[in-house]
């Protein structure tokens, strides 16, 4: 149980370094809503494993609704209205989404965050992303809004240098990250999925990120 104690942080928010906050179960009370439109979201652009522009598939499965749907393939990491799978534009962002993400944002202090992007990742048992940066996007200025649902994670925080020693942050269903201003490109990855069972979303771990990309 948290927040029964005076040490402890009745509303669950905690700064992880200066700009990135992580809101504990900010998004449990709505998880019915987010994973039905994840389903749904997935009937129309289903998750597929992009190529990178190396050359080698990733691992964790993807898609996207809003505006803008991040893409890789073998011409490079970018932003497209298209789903290249379908040739259709992405599914719309559901309103339970960007309502997520403006009221995450607002809590971690970046308000006016209206997001055009949500890349939805899946995680199959020893998915991993490695340590990456987020910079696709063309504004900075806006945060990133990342929401955790089923099997738990380790969420590798790191530095502004590939280098940098990462923190270690355990993610589980319900949870939200929050990232912006100084913490905006720093790297970060998911470390390689431990199996678990979740009652909702069985083996797989989903995480829907928010930016605002174009
Ligand atoms: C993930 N997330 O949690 C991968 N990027 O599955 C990200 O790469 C990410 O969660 C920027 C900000 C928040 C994130
Ligand atoms: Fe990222």
């Amino acid at each position: 149980m948290r927040g029964l104690f005076e040490d402890e942080n009745p509303a669950g928010k905690e700064e992880i370094v200066g700009g990135a906050f992580l809101l504990r179960a900010f998004a449990l009370a709505r998880e019915a809503a987010l994973l039905a439109a994840v389903e749904a979201i997935a009937k129309v652009s289903p998750f597929r494993h992009m190529i990178t522009p190396g050359g080698f598939r990733m691992s964790v499965a993807m898609t996207n609704c809003g505006g803008l749907g991040w893409i890789t393939d073998r011409r490079g990491y970018r932003y497209d209205a298209i789903d290249p799978e379908t040739g259709r534009k992405w599914p719309a962002m559901p309103p339970e989404f960007s309502q997520l993400a403006v009221e995450a944002a607002g809590e971690a202090g970046f308000s006016g965050f209206h997001a055009d992007a949500c890349l939805i990742n899946r995680y199959a048992p020893g998915t991993r992303l490695t340590l990456h940066q987020d910079k696709n996007e063309q504004d900075y200025t806006a945060p990133i809004v990342s929401v955790s649902l089923g099997v738990p994670a380790t969420f590798l925080f790191g530095g502004i240098e590939r280098g940098d020693k990462a923190r270690r942050i355990l993610v589980t269903h319900g949870d939200v990250v929050v990232w912006g201003g100084p913490a905006r490109l720093r790297y970060h990855g998911i470390a390689p999925l431990k199996a678990a069972q979740h009652p909702k979303l069985g083996e797989y771990r989903i995480n829907l990120t928010f930016r605002k990309a174009g």
